[in-house]
């Protein structure tokens, strides 16, 4: 061998032997172990277990087999890796994975081990030992969930052991492909990532007024019409004409039963239930357009293309061909469903037809029912005997308690826990999902700065703070109490980019308030362990919020010292935010900074010195009513204070989160207030700033006057501007300017003149105002 060839001898075997995977050893610190949702207990050791491609999963079952799938399949995509399934009886010497059977541990709960040459996974079923790949799955490096091949990554996990149980039962989401409809593959996305959480209640609302999305044979009118609305999509959800019962629909969809077959059966691959729901009797227009005669008067209508309000086409309960129909299409749902519970929806019926139709007040006569109320407890009770014949439980919106709860019910709280609380006492089992902290189609965010939204406010943080459980509950009703659950109602969502950055990162505080125990769960650091997950989600090609990284601020006013103190926040901690005053240096934000004069503030969040998240840019306004004596004709409403007394003319905006402590309303009437400067003042502006937001029956003004006086007696109207009221979709902030010639005054009135009632439906509306700005 010449000298050379010596060299490139020696440098081969260098290379093959480094190659032969010399295993890479790491401690890994207490931040590094970063699992959501938290594990019971974790005792972390001092080394590591590294992978590679000669490590093998060792299993004892086919279920096992199933389990280990889910982490060789994310090792095949980012590693290109094959690994191996051996059963016990060909298990290696070291670098391998067992899961070993443990049957008295409970359901879903796991046990891991993970040692230097070995990893252990105990349970007693499928979803422990899929649990312990998902723990697994978050130990490794990030690059894990990535759908291509990851060079230079290091497939190492700490050595640690973990025990670890679900505290309930019930963990779930539910998403609404009525209002707007999603193909099986973002749905089956929506699965993927609920079972990262260890999440296992898919709740699939199949059926409202927007949409019937699922295949029934034995009445296909249901997806040929029922599926399909005229396309409004252009327009703002509660701005949407509604069509003709004979223009063609075009725009919607539904799942085949072979669709929701693979929906179901790649669920169950990830250790979750699909729950289906079909609403009855309200929110189903959809279904009278493809069959009037399921409605009280058979009137033919269109699927509504947008929002609705009241739902007043619903099915009759007096003729038996409703019973009938609804029979027929939840045995076909059952045959398709293996799932314990199904779910009927049962909210939100307006009953103004069954109070006229003669079927209804028939039936109500025979069956000796005293109400409407009664009346559709009729109906929930008839369905629950039908569906627990067929040996499941039905499951419903908490309106079925209202004329009395079905025996075998199980109960959905949304507004609120109330009806939870109720079904409890009464022994029913109940899943809770409050609106107050479950309903993911609400803000997570600073409005100004998020997607038209619902309308609430649910921040990530407040997720967090969910229980299932309320404080006031006995032990004996705590034990009803199978979980919780959160909402996507769609009205707003009509992508999937959209759908995921209402669920993440959300769903991940709500797996924690669902999974791990009570002493278990600290805000802190839950915060810090989500950082971790928001980079898994991006390498899942999530469309995660990052809401969290929003500045906000809160004001404070001296009115002695006429200094504004403001506070800039974000939800994280360990923010790092970093501001300037009117376009001066960045500095550290540390305490609140203190104001005297009108300003411009603009602000930043920094993660490891990089700007993230969008600028914060406001101005605070020392206009010349500032911190001035008010006084109002009719005081504001006692639940819209506003910041109290000078709360009109304190700097300090309110932002179209009407719940933001700012706004100062009256209910149906108008608002009068005025201001005294105590001296005389030159005022030629007046600006008034309001909030419309007709959902919540918000509405501008009609007309702003303003007034101005020199002895607070004698009042002189000055400047006039009037409003004629338009239908709108979205939350608007506006600002009514008068501009009007120099007055001297000691005292400026201003009129707000306020809708009263809606032109068409008569309610009484509100009148939101926040500021008053005089110049
Ligand atoms: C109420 S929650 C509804 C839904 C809407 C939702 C919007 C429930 C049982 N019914 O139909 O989509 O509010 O937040």
């Amino acid at each position: 061998m010449t000298y050379s060839s010596k060299v490139s001898f020696w440098l081969l075997v260098l290379l093959v032997i480094s190659s032969c995977s010399s295993p890479t050893y790491k401690t890994f610190t207490k931040d590094e172990v970063n699992i959501v949702p938290k594990p019971n207990k974790i005792l972390l050791g001092k080394e590591s277990f590294s992978f590679n491609q000669s490590t093998k999963f060792v299993i004892e079952s086919t279920l096992q087999e199933a389990a280990a799938i889910e982490l060789s399949q994310r090792f095949k995509l980012a590693a290109n890796w094959d690994i191996e399934v051996a059963v016990q009886n060909d298990k290696p010497s070291g670098n391998f994975i067992q899961f070993v059977s443990k049957p008295k541990l409970p359901q879903d709960a796991y046990e891991l081990s993970v040692e230097k040459s070995k990893v252990s996974i105990y349970a007693s079923g499928f979803g422990g030992f899929l649990y312990g790949v998902e723990t697994i799955r978050q130990l490794l490096p990030v690059e894990i969930e990535s759908n291509s091949v990851q060079e230079g990554v290091e497939w190492i996990i700490p050595t640690i052991n973990i025990e670890d149980a679900p505290r309930f039962s019930w963990r779930g989401l539910m998403v609404d492909v009525s209002r707007h409809f999603f193909p099986k593959e973002d749905i089956k996305k929506v699965i993927d990532g609920l079972a990262l959480h260890k999440m296992n209640v898919f709740h699939w609302h199949l059926v409202d007024d927007q949409g019937w999305r699922i295949e029934i044979k034995k009445y296909p009118k249901l997806t040929e019409f029922g599926a399909w609305r005229v396309d409004h999509e252009d327009k703002h959800w509660g701005a949407r004409p509604r069509a003709e019962h004979t223009e063609k629909g075009t725009y919607g969809g539904y799942y085949t039963q072979e669709d929701i077959k693979e929906i179901v059966a790649y669920a169950k691959s990830k250790n979750i239930q699909v729950v289906p729901e079909i609403e009855m009797p309200a929110h189903v227009s959809s279904a009278v357009a493809a069959y009037p005669e399921l409605s009280c008067y058979g009137k033919e209508i269109s699927v509504p293309s947008g929002g609705l309000w009241p739902i007043t086409d619903i099915y009759c309960a007096g003729r038996e061909n409703t019973f009938e129909f609804l029979e027929n299409v939840l045995s076909e749902v059952m045959e398709l469903f293996p799932s314990t519970y199904i779910h009927i929806g049962g909210d939100e019926a307006t009953k103004t037809n069954w109070k006229t139709c003669e079927h209804c007040q028939a039936r109500m006569k025979s069956e000796g029912l005293a109400s409407e109320e009664e009346l559709q407890s009729y109906f929930i009770k008839r369905m629950e005997q039908f569906i627990s014949s067929k040996g499941r439980v039905l499951i419903g919106w908490d309106e079925i308690l209202e004329g009395g709860l079905a025996p075998g019910a199980t109960v959905m709280s949304w507004r609120g826990v109330k009806g939870g609380l109720e079904a409890t006492e009464e022994g029913h089992d109940v899943v809770m999902t409050p609106n107050s902290h479950c309903y993911f189609d609400h803000y997570q965010g600073p409005q100004d700065d998020e997607p038209l939204a619902w309308g609430g406010y649910l921040p990530l943080s407040k997720v967090y703070t969910f229980d299932p459980i309320v404080e006031s509950m006995t032990a004996e009703q705590a034990k009803h109490v199978l979980g919780g659950q959160a909402n996507l109602w769609t009205e707003y969502m009509s992508t999937s980019a959209q759908l995921e950055y209402m669920i993440y990162p959300r769903v991940a505080a709500l797996s924690e308030a669902v999974w791990s125990t009570k002493d278990n769960r600290r805000w802190d650091d839950f915060a810090n362990r989500v950082e971790s997950l928001l980079d898994r989600y991006s390498q899942m090609d999530i469309n995660y919020a990052k809401s969290a990284y929003l500045i906000s601020a809160d004001a404070d006013m001296d009115i002695v010292d006429m200094t504004v103190g403001i506070t800039l926040e974000n939800e994280l901690p360990k923010s790092d935010i970093r501001y300037s005053i009117n376009g001066g240096e960045l500095t550290k934000y540390i305490e609140p900074v203190q104001l005297k004069e009108t300003t411009n503030i603009q602000a930043v969040l920094f993660k490891n010195d990089e700007p993230i998240g969008k600028e914060f840019n406001k101005t605070i306004n020392f206009h010349k009513a500032v911190g001035k004596k008010i006084k109002y004709k009719t005081p504001f409403h006692k639940s819209y204070q506003g910041a109290g007394e000078y709360g009109m003319v304190n700097t300090i905006r309110g932002t179209k989160n009407f719940h933001d402590g700012q706004w100062q309303a009256w209910l149906g009437e108008d608002m009068e207030a005025t201001i005294d400067f105590g001296s005389t003042n030159k005022v030629s502006t007046v600006s008034v700033g309001v909030l419309e937001s007709q959902g919540p029956g918000i509405y501008h003004p009609t007309g702003i006057e303003v007034y101005t006086s020199t002895d607070g007696n004698s009042f002189e109207k000055i400047a006039e501007v009037k409003r004629a009221y338009k239908p709108s979709g979205i939350p608007e902030l506006k600002d009514f300017i008068l501009t009007f010639e120099e007055q001297q005054a000691t005292h400026v009135r201003v009129k707000v003149v306020s809708l009263k009632k809606h032109p068409l439906n008569g309610g009484t509306v509100w009148l939101f105002v926040d500021e008053i700005l005089v110049e």
